[in-house]
C-alpha cells in the first residue's frame, strides 16, 4: 500500500519545491529587469516551470485525483469526485515587475467542495494553510477573521480589472461608494494573498470580479475556517463558477455587501 500521507502534507511538500525554484527566479528577475530581452518569456517559463513541478509531485501523491491548473489542461481523475486546483504563481504581474508580493495557491476539492487549502508567499515565509473543519493558521499559528465592526475603521483589498476585462466601471463604482465610508483600499495584484489577508485579520474585507477558480479556491477555504463569511457579488453562493467574491468579517459582512455595485 502506497505511503499515505495526509493531503496538507503533499501540497505543502508541493508548494515548498514550487517554491525554491520561482524564489531563485525571482532573484533572476532583477538582473533581467535592465536587460534589453526585458523579462517576459523569462517569467512565463517560470510559471510554466513551477507548475510542472507541483502537478508532478501532487500527481505521484495522489495519481487517481484531476487537475486544473492556471498553466496546463485540465484532467479529469480516474477518481471523479476529487481534484487539485491550482495557482503555481499567483501575482504574475507583480513578480514581473521584482515586486515581492505573489504566491503559491493549491486547493484540493471533492464533490465540489474545496476542503483543504495551501497559500505560500516565499518571499515573506508565510505559509497559510486550512482544511475543512480543522481551522486556518499561517506558519502553525492560528488564524482569525478581524473583529472591526465600523466600516469607518476598516481596510479593504480589490483587483481593480486592467486589459480588456470588463468590469472595470463597476469596480470604479464600488470604489466612489466604499471610498468615503472606510480607512481605506488596497490594490496589491495577487487574488490568493488577498484572501488569505482578510483570513489572517489584516483586511476587514475584500472583493474582486472576473477571477478564475485558482485565483481564490485555497483562499476561499482559509477565510471561511477563519470565521469569515464569503459570497459571489451578486450575494449566492456560486463563487467559483461566477469568478467574482466578496470576502469579509462577519461583523460588516452585510454593511460591506450592500456598499458594493
Ligand atoms: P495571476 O497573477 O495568476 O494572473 C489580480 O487582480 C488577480 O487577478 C491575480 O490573482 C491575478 O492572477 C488575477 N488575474 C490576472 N489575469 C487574470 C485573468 N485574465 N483572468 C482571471 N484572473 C486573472
Ligand atoms: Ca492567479
Amino acid at each position: 500500500m502506497a505511503d499515505y500521507k495526509a493531503n496538507l502534507t503533499v501540497m505543502t511538500t508541493a508548494a515548498r519545491i514550487a517554491a525554491k525554484g520561482l524564489r531563485r527566479d525571482f532573484g533572476e528577475v532583477e538582473n533581467l529587469l535592465v536587460s534589453v530581452k526585458g523579462v517576459g518569456d523569462f517569467v512565463s517559463k517560470a510559471d510554466t516551470k513551477a507548475e510542472q513541478v507541483i502537478r508532478e509531485t501532487l500527481m505521484h501523491a495522489r495519481p487517481a485525483y484531476g487537475w486544473l491548473g492556471e498553466e496546463s489542461e485540465p484532467v479529469e481523475g480516474s477518481d471523479p469526485r476529487r481534484r487539485w486546483i491550482v495557482d503555481p504563481l499567483d501575482g504574475t504581474t507583480n513578480f514581473l515587475h521584482g515586486l515581492p508580493h505573489w504566491a503559491i495557491s493549491i486547493a484540493m476539492e471533492h464533490k465540489g467542495e474545496i476542503v483543504a487549502g495551501v497559500v505560500f508567499d516565499p518571499i515573506k515565509d508565510e505559509l497559510f494553510t486550512a482544511e475543512k473543519g480543522g481551522g486556518a493558521w499561517v506558519n502553525g499559528k492560528r488564524l482569525r477573521v478581524s473583529n472591526r465592526k465600523d466600516l469607518s475603521e476598516c481596510l479593504f483589498a480589490t483587483g481593480v480589472p486592467f486589459g480588456e476585462k470588463k468590469t472595470l466601471g463597476l469596480t470604479t463604482k464600488d470604489l466612489v461608494s466604499l471610498m468615503p465610508t472606510c480607512a481605506g483600499v488596497r490594490r496589491f495584484g495577487s487574488a490568493a494573498l488577498d484572501l488569505a489577508y482578510v483570513a489572517a485579520g489584516r483586511y476587514d474585507g475584500y472583493w474582486e470580479r472576473e477571477l478564475s477558480s485558482w485565483d481564490m479556491a485555497a483562499g476561499l477555504l482559509l477565510v471561511r475556517e477563519a470565521g469569515g463569511y464569503l459570497s459571489d457579488i451578486s450575494g449566492g453562493t456560486d463563487i467559483l463558477e461566477s469568478g467574482s467574491v466578496i470576502a469579509a468579517n462577519p461583523a460588516i459582512f452585510e454593511k460591506f455587501s450592500k456598499t458594493l455595485s
